[in-house]
């Protein structure tokens, strides 16, 4: 298959290729939860939900693999590291009781993925406790395990899990795809500023695609 990206056209086999969704998570994108607690404005991250929702039903559809991440820690937050948790001034720390429980633990309401874009059974759930998605995960052996070698990329937030994620990625040998309204900043800027920095150099970390590029390629596949 091939979707016309930029720099240049992705081409990719379906049965090597993941739909990785980053921490589409209430934390990040609903008010009360991680990324509110540090000064961010949520409400800009739900724009993004419908073309996401599209895109990972088509991919389905499809009979791709889906991975999705989340960022979080154990309830003893023995994997945050102190620096982490004191970083800053935020309203609430990593592991406070918030309104939707304790921020950023697993398990809590405010840690699961949305409801429109929740995992659904024989989908690879992966908790991280940094921003890469294989850092601290056995991610890139289950990938490997599978054949994956193209991965295509949306979620939360851009210039952080995403491209901290994506540059893993690429570090490992993967191909990586950034759907460019399947992705979303609390600093619209930074965003514009990624999908710059991703695909410059003859796509140096990977490439970037509008969702309706890969909804083409599905189609022209099927
Ligand atoms: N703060 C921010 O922009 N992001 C994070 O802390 N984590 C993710 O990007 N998931």
């Amino acid at each position: 298959m091939r979707i016309e990206a930029n720099p240049f056209a992705y081409e990719f086999a379906l049965k090597d290729t993941a739909l990785v969704l980053i921490d589409m998570q209430r934390d990040f994108i609903e008010p009360g939860g991680f990324g509110e607690t540090l000064g961010n404005d949520v409400s800009l991250l739900e724009a993004i939900v419908p073309a996401t929702k599209a895109a990972l039903a088509a991919w389905r559809k499809a009979g791709g693999l889906v991975v999705h991440t989340r960022e979080a820690h154990k309830a003893d937050l023995s994997d945050c590291p102190p620096a982490k948790r004191s970083r800053g001034n935020p309203s609430l720390r990593i592991g406070d009781e918030g309104p939707m429980g304790r921020i950023l633990v697993a398990g809590e309401p405010g840690n699961q993925i949305i409801d429109a874009l929740a995992p659904v059974e024989g989908e690879i759930v992966i908790d991280k406790p940094g921003k890469g998605m294989f850092y601290a995960t056995d991610l890139h052996e289950l990938l490997q395990q599978r054949g994956i070698t193209h991965l295509l990329f949306g979620g939360v937030t851009t210039e952080v899990c995403v491209q901290t994620s994506m540059r893993e990625a690429n570090d490992r040998g993967y191909d990586g795809l950034l759907l460019e309204d399947c992705t979303e900043s609390y600093f619209p800027a930074f965003k514009a500023a990624t999908l710059d920095m991703i695909r410059a150099q003859g796509a140096i970390v990977g490439w970037t695609a509008p969702s309706a590029a890969l909804l083409a390629a599905l189609n022209h596949a099927a």
